[in-house]
């Protein structure tokens, strides 16, 4: 177990209104004791309810309005509490402290989101993830809300409606919930070709995550980062996870929507309970003001990423998870975040969907949080004080004293008074500019192909056929044909390989030229083939940390391992493994044919965590089945055992046999892989755990498709 982090009384009252109900009397709102909760007032027992009945109307007037209006986008979401520690002073770069002072311990609060789907959407949609992070610094909030992403679908503000209309469910009738399977979404995207490399991400492992713990974070947009002395350097973040970055199949993806839709939320819930505190370490990219014209691509375009072979990433800090929200609505729901969350040090540039961005996270909260004294709530609180001439509003908290809401002041003494830039008064960056007024994107944006194939080209072999697999899913559920040709048109210029292979699967041709100029982003005045999105360059074959195999792992920490058994197993077969795992923080559970508990034929009781009926093999990372004669004949007569194991081997997890279980292996799909080194019979603890760390052995996917589970 990692040492939990003492975090202070102050930041603890300050995150969460402790509204304890522990030993106190039930009043009304007013504060007055109630003596009745479960009846109405009424004339006789009988007889219809009172109007005057106080108390039931404030009651179900409060529950009438106990809805806001969910996020326009990253509706679905889960958040935790934790801390960021920082490894090395960096103000050679920046003066901000949380990036300088190596001695704080900076709150945060983070939250992940699905974008498309509704809140109550099921967790492993194909989509990608929101990486929102709150710091609670001394100088006030810092926000970098990313994605798990290191690029995003469209390059100028100006387009995100129109990518969200597209991607949420269809006008017409609200069809399809939480997926991008369907037309409106690839007619837009078709058209609007700067969203093909993020889509590609999408379309990777890296839309079906089997954790958020397991995934990589960027803030995605170039920062600038100014020290004490105001030279600047340009900066990308990113977030490397600490267990390294997972996916599931799309096969479990669909099956685990249907058996737990909360599994990525209670994966993160119950890891943080356990004392199993996710961690991830900050990345700087880090550039020279002088080098912005260096790259082959604009730093402004948020749909390039920098290949980490032209600029490392520098791991300066460390944020760990170690708090559970105390209720959802009031902090994961209320929490507002917003790019232009800033503090001295830190700065935008003029990337044009930035830009937007700063204009729209405060709009929204307007709306979801309808006032602008949203910044009120315990969870938006800076810890640093604040002062200002701000006043009034709904649902004003604060109290401010004293005549004067002004600047400047005598009658309040100057106060709130101004800091100077030495004493840290945010100054933005003195940045030079002079331009023509033009709606124009620049020509500096306009290749749209070249990153995407390089990211094909950066995967390894299992991972462009799930991608191959996905294109072929998604457009396969789309109805016009046109919009299918129209993105293997596309999909041709990024990959050959790529194209031909969705192309069959869908039995369609790629065509060889389309009558329409893709790519709309120029102006109705505009020559529509003036800013035409190809063709691919290879400015650079493969980019390592592109591929997810890149942040490896060897911890079985927080891996969850089904034992199958029945009454009449081998106590001494399941003791052995259990202990070994549990020592390396695995979590290991109990499924049997019934619920209560189950008996070893040496005696020994032992809870069930679950009976077979209410659990699924995709819920688990790997299967052990311990020997016993009895369990072994009692589990051979059960269908769902064999799909529990057969889907097991479909999935390409670990799967282990002891003793009289290698019955099990015979009568299962697992005898139709001999030489397969994730599945096991009588081996050491060790030897499992080893190979369940290493998530799945894709090598015997191409083989998997002949088992029907
Ligand atoms: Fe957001 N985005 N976004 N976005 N975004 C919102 O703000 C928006 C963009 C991201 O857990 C909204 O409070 C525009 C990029 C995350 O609460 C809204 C544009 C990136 C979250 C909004 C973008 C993000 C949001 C909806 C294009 C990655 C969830 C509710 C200019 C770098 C934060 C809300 C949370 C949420 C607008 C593009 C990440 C409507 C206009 C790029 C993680 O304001």
């Amino acid at each position: 177990m990692m040492e939990k982090k003492p975090i202070s009384k102050k930041i603890q009252d300050l995150a969460v209104n402790h509204a304890k109900s522990d030993g106190r009397a039930a009043t009304t709102d007013q504060g007055l004791k109630i003596s009745h909760d479960s009846n109405s007032l009424r004339a006789g027992s009988r007889g219809p309810s009172l109007l005057e009945d106080f108390i039931l109307r404030e009651k179900i007037t409060h529950f009438d309005h106990e809805r806001i209006p969910e996020r326009i986008v990253h509706a679905r979401g889960s958040a935790a509490h934790g801390y960021f520690e920082l490894y090395e002073d960096m103000s050679k770069y920046t003066k901000a402290g949380i990036l300088t002072d190596t001695a704080r311990t900076t709150p945060v609060f983070v939250r992940f989101s699905t974008v498309a789907g509704s809140r109550g959407s099921g967790d492993l949609a194909r989509d990608i993830r929101g990486f929102a992070v709150k710091f609670y610094t001394e100088e006030g909030i810092f926000d970098l809300v990313g994605n798990n992403t290191p690029v995003f679908f469209i390059q100028d503000a100006m387009s995100f409606p129109d990518l969200v209309h597209s991607v949420k469910p269809e006008p017409n009738n609200e069809i399809p919930q939480a997926a991008s399977a369907h037309d409106t979404f690839y007619d837009f995207i078709s058209l609007a070709t700067e969203c093909l490399h993020n889509h590609m991400w999408a379309m990777s492992d890296r839309g079906i995550p089997r954790s958020l713990r397991m995934m990589e974070g960027f803030g995605i947009h170039t920062f600038r980062l100014i020290n004490s002395k105001g030279k600047v350097h340009f900066a990308r973040f990113h977030w490397k996870p600490q267990l390294g970055v997972h996916s599931v199949t799309w096969d479990e993806a669909v099956k685990i929507n249907g058996a737990d839709p909360d599994f990525h939320r209670r994966d993160l819930w119950d890891s943080i309970e356990k004392g199993q505190y996710p961690s991830w370490e900050l990345g700087l990219q880090l550039i020279p003001e002088a080098d912005e014209h260096k790259f082959d691509f604009d730093l402004l375009d948020a749909t390039k990423l920098i290949p980490e072979e032209l600029v490392p990433v520098k791991r300066i800090g460390k944020m760990t998870l170690n708090r559970n929200p105390e209720n959802f609505f009031a902090e994961t729901e209320q929490v507002a975040f917003h790019p232009g969350h800033l503090v001295p040090g830190i700065d935008f540039t003029n990337d044009p969907l930035l830009q937007g961005r700063l204009f729209s996270y405060t709009d929204t909260q307007l709306s979801r949080l309808g006032t602008p004294n949203f910044h009120e709530l315990p969870i938006n609180r800076p810890l640093s004080p604040v002062e200002n001439n701000q006043r009034d509003a709904q649902m004003r908290m604060t109290i401010n004293k004293g005549r004067s809401s002004y600047f400047p002041n005598t009658l309040g003494g100057g106060c709130p008074y101004l800091s100077k830039i030495a004493e840290g008064g945010f100054d933005s960056h003195a940045e030079r500019l002079e331009g023509t007024k033009i709606r124009e994107r620049s020509e500096s944006f306009s290749d749209h192909f070249s990153q995407p194939a390089m990211f094909f080209r950066s995967l390894k072999p299992w991972e462009q056929q799930h991608m191959i697999d996905a294109y072929t899913f998604e457009l396969g559920k789309c109805i016009t044909e046109a919009i299918k040709l129209r993105m293997l048109w596309l999909m041709n210029q990024m990959s050959g390989e790529l194209a031909q292979q969705v192309a069959e699967g869908l039995g369609l041709a790629i065509p060889t030229d389309i009558d329409e100029p893709i790519n709309r982003n120029v102006g109705a005045d505009a020559d529509p083939k003036s800013q035409q999105p190809g063709p691919a360059k290879n400015y650079l074959d493969k980019s390592f940390a592109l591929s997810q195999t890149f942040l490896k792992s060897e911890t079985i920490a927080t891996r969850q391992i089904a034992v199958l058994l029945a009454d009449g197993f081998s106590q001494k077969d399941l003791m052995k493994k259990k202990e070994a795992w549990e020592a390396e923080h695995a979590f290991v559970k109990l499924i049997a044919p019934h619920g209560g508990s189950v008996r070893s034929y040496t005696g020994q009781e032992h809870p069930v965590t679950a009976s077979i009926v209410t659990t699924e093999s995709v819920l688990f990372d790997a299967l052990y089945i311990p020997g016993g004669e009895q369990s072994i004949a009692a589990l051979k007569d059960q269908g769902k055992v064999f799909k529990f194991i057969n889907e097991m081997i479909k999935h390409c997890k670990t799967i282990a046999f002891d003793g009289d279980a290698t019955m099990l292996h015979e009568m299962s799909a697992a005898k139709q892989f001999p030489a397969d080194k994730a599945i096991f019979i009588n081996a050491s603890a060790a030897d499992i755990a080893r190979s369940i760390a290493h998530h799945r052995n894709w090598k015997r996917e191409p083989l998997t498709s002949q088992i029907a589970v």
